[in-house]
């Protein structure tokens, strides 16, 4: 980081730096965010499912070894894919991206992975509701140390600026100008001594919120204490948007399907990774023991679809008109 990033990044809590992507690695991407998404659209209701934080319901999909859930704030559609980089050997490249990993080395202490990794589409009208904003949670810490410290990862001691406890990065895939639901924030909220008095709601109603409109290739990076949401998507395509949160590994992932866990790398991926690569991730879990996680998930879900069945049923069985009088009744009310 230079002598200006440094001071941006600090005052307003984040930076965007523009073609972090060169134009080949947006194109790549971009061709695998497209040639993935009918098939996210056409199966996101299906199963086996699992509920993460929050009660957000997410699919496991097995082909492309991610966790899909849907949201629909401001009405239109979202679909975020969790652990979208199992999906497609085209976004190998952006684990361990020398020229993001420049940035995150300096603002967050090593070693550090990748805490959560989506790709996302906002569809028209959709946008993200605000939240966040001052110091919420221990995993988000953002702190100026400006103190010699040791660097186990370097094994070196040196003056460091920077300890935050979560870096969010969020990479343009294709122009996002104001109109096209482009992240926006609230600049210098991430140290805010108050939360917000505004409901975790609009984000074009709360005072001080600003859109950061990218060019396809620019990245925003931010702390995570920093009040953030999606502005509305007014056009009739979606936006498309690739998000990796770096963390030092010891803090919890905030990924609501991996909550205080990690993320999930498949086989198939880990095994195309270089050792560099390898060290922002966690090695892959047994095939069965994510197996069993997603079938005892999908057997609990299962047992209380039935249970509400049941009582759906036994319901509607007391509000149904008295049985017919039997035939003794009929007889004695008639004196026969
Ligand atoms: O995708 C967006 O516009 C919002 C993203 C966001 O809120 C987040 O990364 O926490």
């Amino acid at each position: 980081m230079n002598e200006s990033e440094r001071y941006q990044f600090d005052l307003n809590g984040y930076l965007v730096i523009e073609n972090l992507l060169s134009a080949e690695e947006v194109s790549r991407y971009l061709a695998a965010a497209d040639e993935l998404e009918d098939h996210f659209v056409k199966t996101i209701d299906d199963g086996p499912r699992m509920v993460g934080f929050s009660n957000i319901s997410y699919r496991f999909d097995e082909q492309h070894q991610c966790f899909a859930y849907k949201g629909s704030g401001g009405g239109g559609l979202q679909i975020v894919v969790d652990d979208f980089l199992n999906a497609s050997p085209a976004f190998d490249s952006l684990v361990g991206h020398t020229r993001t990993m420049a940035y995150i080395d300096e603002l967050c202490v090593g070693p550090n992975w990748i805490g959560s990794s989506e790709l996302r589409y906002r569809y028209k009208s959709n946008e993200t509701h605000t939240h966040m904003g001052g110091h919420m949670d221990v995993r988000n810490r953002y702190e100026f140390a400006g103190v010699k410290m040791y660097d186990s990862a370097a094994q070196v001691w040196r003056v460091r600026d920077f300890d935050l406890a979560a870096v969010r990065v969020l990479y343009a895939l294709h122009d996002v100008p104001e109109d096209y639901g482009p992240l926006c924030v609230v600049p210098g909220s991430h140290k805010s001594n108050y939360f917000s008095p505004y409901p975790d709601q609009k984000p074009t109603a709360e005072p001080g919120m600003i859109p950061v409109p990218l060019k396809a290739g620019d990245a925003i990076l931010f702390t995570e204490n920093l009040r953030h949401g999606g502005f509305p998507n007014h056009r009739d395509q979606a936006r498309k948007t690739l998000h990796l949160m770096f963390s030092p590994r010891w803090a919890g992932s905030q990924s609501p399907i991996h909550w205080n866990e990690h993320v999930y790398v498949s086989q198939q991926a880990w095994s195309r990774y270089s050792d560099a690569q390898r060290a922002v991730l966690p090695a892959p879990s047994q095939d069965f023991e994510q197996e069993a996680k997603v079938q005892r998930q999908e057997i609990a879900r299962l047992k209380a679809e039935i249970a509400d069945l049941k009582s759906q049923l036994a319901a509607r069985q007391a509000e149904a008109p008295a049985a017919e009088p039997s035939r003794s009744l009929f007889r004695k009310v008639m004196g026969r």
